[in-house]
C-alpha cells in the first residue's frame, strides 16, 4: 500500500500515520525572501523555494539519539515536507558537532512498560516508513558517527555523502549491543551493499570508518568536512534534473516490495520487539552496554 501511494504521487506514509498526521499543527512556516523555514523541539528546517530543496537538521544533543519525541518530531516534519508541492528533495544532517545520530535511544528500551516499547517502536516503524518510501529525492549529508538507527536513516536515503574522516565510523552494531536488527534493518541494508556485505555486517555488528563505508558502498562519496553542504546540493541539482514522475515510479518500483513486507507485518513485528526487549537478558545487555558508554566516557 506504502509503495502504491507512492507510484501515485502522494506520500505512503501519510497512509500510515493518523497519530502523525494529527500532530501536524506543530510548526508553522516563516518566510525570509526565498527561504521558508520551520522548526520544532529537533529539527531546523529551511525550503529554498527557488530549487525545491530542503535542509534538514537533526539537533537532540548530546548525540542526536532516536528518542520517541524525536522519531515524532522527525515523521511530523518529513510529512511536512511531503505534502509541500514546493519541495522536491530534502538534505538531511546533523546540527550536531561529530555526531550524525547515536541510533534508537536506548534509555527508551530499557525499564519501560510493555506499552511504551509498543510506542516507541510503531514511531521506529513510521520513520523508516516516511522516510525509505518518500516520493522526495533524499540526499544524507553524514557529518559525523552514525550508529544502528542512525546508518539506517542513512541508509534510507537515495545518497549518501560523509566526511572523509576516518575518527567517524557508521555501520548497523546490534548485536554489539546483544540485540537483533530487525528484518527491515537488514532488507535495507541488503538493497543498498548486497548480502554478503549485510551478513557479515550484521553478525559482527560491524561500524566501517568513513573510508572502509566508500569501500564497501554503504556510502556513495567522501569529501571534507566543509565541502559536505555543498557537495550535497550539487549531487541534489543532479538527481532533481530527472522528471520527478519518472524517478518517483522508479524508486517505487525498487522500494515497493521491502516497504509493503514490513506494512503487511508492522503489528507482529511490533509485538515481536516487546517481546524481545522485555526479556531480562536483554534488559541486562543494555544496561551493561550504556554503563559501558558511561565508563568510557570517564
Ligand atoms: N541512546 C541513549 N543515550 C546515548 C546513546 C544512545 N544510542 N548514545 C550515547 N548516549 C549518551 C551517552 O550515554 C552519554 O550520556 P551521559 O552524558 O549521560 O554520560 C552521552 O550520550 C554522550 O555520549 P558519549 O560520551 O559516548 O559521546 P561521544 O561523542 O564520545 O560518542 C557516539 C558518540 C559515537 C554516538 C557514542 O555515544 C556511541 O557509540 N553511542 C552508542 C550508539 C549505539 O550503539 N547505538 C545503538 C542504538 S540501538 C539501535 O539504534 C537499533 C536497535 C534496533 C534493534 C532493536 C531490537 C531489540
Amino acid at each position: 500500500m506504502a509503495a502504491l501511494a507512492l507510484l501515485r504521487g502522494s506520500a505512503p506514509a501519510r497512509l500510515l500515520s493518523g497519530c502523525v498526521r494529527s500532530a501536524l499543527t506543530g510548526a508553522s512556516w516563516k518566510d525570509s525572501g526565498s527561504r521558508r523555514h520551520f522548526s520544532n523541539d529537533k529539527i531546523l528546517v529551511e525550503l529554498d523555494e527557488a530549487t525545491g530543496v530542503a535542509l534538514m537538521k537533526m539537533k537532540n544533543p548530546p548525540v542526536n539519539s532516536l528518542s520517541l519525541d524525536f522519531l515524532t518530531e522527525f515523521s511530523i516534519g518529513l510529512e511536512k515536507l511531503e505534502m509541500d508541492r514546493g519541495c522536491r528533495g530534502v538534505i538531511l544532517t546533523s546540527a550536531v558537532p561529530k555526531i550524525f545520530s547515536a541510533g534508537l535511544d536506548i534509555t527508551e528500551m530499557c525499564g519501560k512498560s510493555a506499552e511504551h516499547y509498543a510506542a516507541f517502536w510503531r514511531a521506529v516503524q513510521e520513520m523508516w516508513l516516511k522516510l525509505y518510501g518518500s516520493n522526495m529525492v533524499t540526499i544524507a549529508a553524514v557529518n559525523g558517527s552514525s550508529p544502528a538507527g542512525g546508518c539506517l536513516m542513512a541508509m534510507c536515503c537515495d545518497y549518501r555523502i560523509m566526511v572523509d574522516n576516518p575518527k567517524y565510523a557508521i555501520g548497523l552494531n546490534e548485536t554489539q549491543l546483544g540485540i537483533v536488527a530487525p528484518f527491515w534493518f537488514k532488507d535495507t541494508m541488503t538493497n543498498l551493499v548486497g548480502h554478503r556485505v549485510t551478513e557479515q555486517s550484521l553478525q559482527l555488528g560491524q561500524m566501517y570508518p568513513a573510508p572502509e563505508a566508500l569501500r564497501v558502498g554503504l556510502v556513495d562519496q567522501l569529501v571534507p568536512e566543509d565541502k559536505i553542504l555543498s557537495t550535497a546540493s550539487s549531487v541534489m541539482t543532479q538527481w532533481l534534473s530527472v522528471p520527478d514522475h519518472a524517478r518517483q515510479i522508479t524508486k517505487s518500483m525498487m522500494r515497493k516490495q521491502t516497504i509493503d513486507k514490513l506494512v503487511s507485518q508492522r503489528e507482529a513485528d511490533i509485538k515481536n520487539f516487546v517481546g524481545f526487549v522485555t526479556k531480562d537478558s536483554i534488559q541486562k545487555s543494555l544496561q551493561i552496554y550504556m554503563e559501558k558508554l558511561k565508563q568510557r566516557k570517564q
